[in-house]
């Protein structure tokens, strides 16, 4: 009797040995699997949330844009104007940008939790001639650790504060919510 007992509980041992074991090695395994690729996602008030990839957004028309940095020097960047984002999105751009519409902004998100905010106005050719883009190179080189892979690039503002580094989210909302 008392040899069964010992059995069953070095049995019972070694399979909670085995299932910490392999515990600990999946989660190994899927560390290394999922090495998340960048991303950068749009969301909230829109008829079709999306989520691009660096080579999503390599794909878009690119235009450059020049902003000044912190000390005062010109940067010329390269990247998707945030209409084109929005439009691809269903956002209430264009035509449809008027009455309570002109209520809705546009939340930035960064990776180290930074965050502002555009009217979409703001963002709207209808509106301004400035063009903000959501830019992915500068000097034909992708954006540095820390900056990129996508930065915000806002021209004609007279400090670079809503130049977001890191962008991960553009989150449309109505003011009024
Ligand atoms: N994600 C993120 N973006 C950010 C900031 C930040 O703290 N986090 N600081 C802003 C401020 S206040 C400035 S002045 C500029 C600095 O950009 P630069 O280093 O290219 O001059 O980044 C802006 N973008
Ligand atoms: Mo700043």
């Amino acid at each position: 009797m008392n040899q069964i007992y010992y059995k069953m509980k070095k049995y019972h041992l070694s399979s909670i040995v085995i299932v910490l074991l392999w515990g600990i090695f999946s989660q190994n395994l899927s560390a290394q699997n999922t090495i998340k690729e960048a991303v950068v996602r749009v969301e909230g008030e829109v008829l079709k949330p999306l989520t691009l990839t660096i080579s999503d957004l390599a794909k878009m028309k690119h235009v450059d844009a020049v902003m000044k940095n912190r000390e005062g020097i010109l940067q010329q960047y390269s990247g998707v104007p945030i209409f084109d984002l929005l439009q691809q999105a269903g956002v209430t751009v264009g035509k449809e940008l008027k009455g309570e519409n002109l209520t809705k902004y546009m939340l930035v998100r960064s990776s180290d939790g930074y965050e502002m905010i555009f009217s979409l106005a703001e963002l709207d050719p209808g509106f301004t001639n400035r063009v903000v883009i959501l830019a992915d190179s500068k000097d034909g080189k992708p954006l540095a650790d820390g900056a990129g892979p996508f930065r915000l690039v806002v021209p004609d503002e007279n400090k670079p504060a809503r130049s977001a580094l890191e962008v991960t989210h553009f989150i449309i909302r109505f003011a009024k919510d």
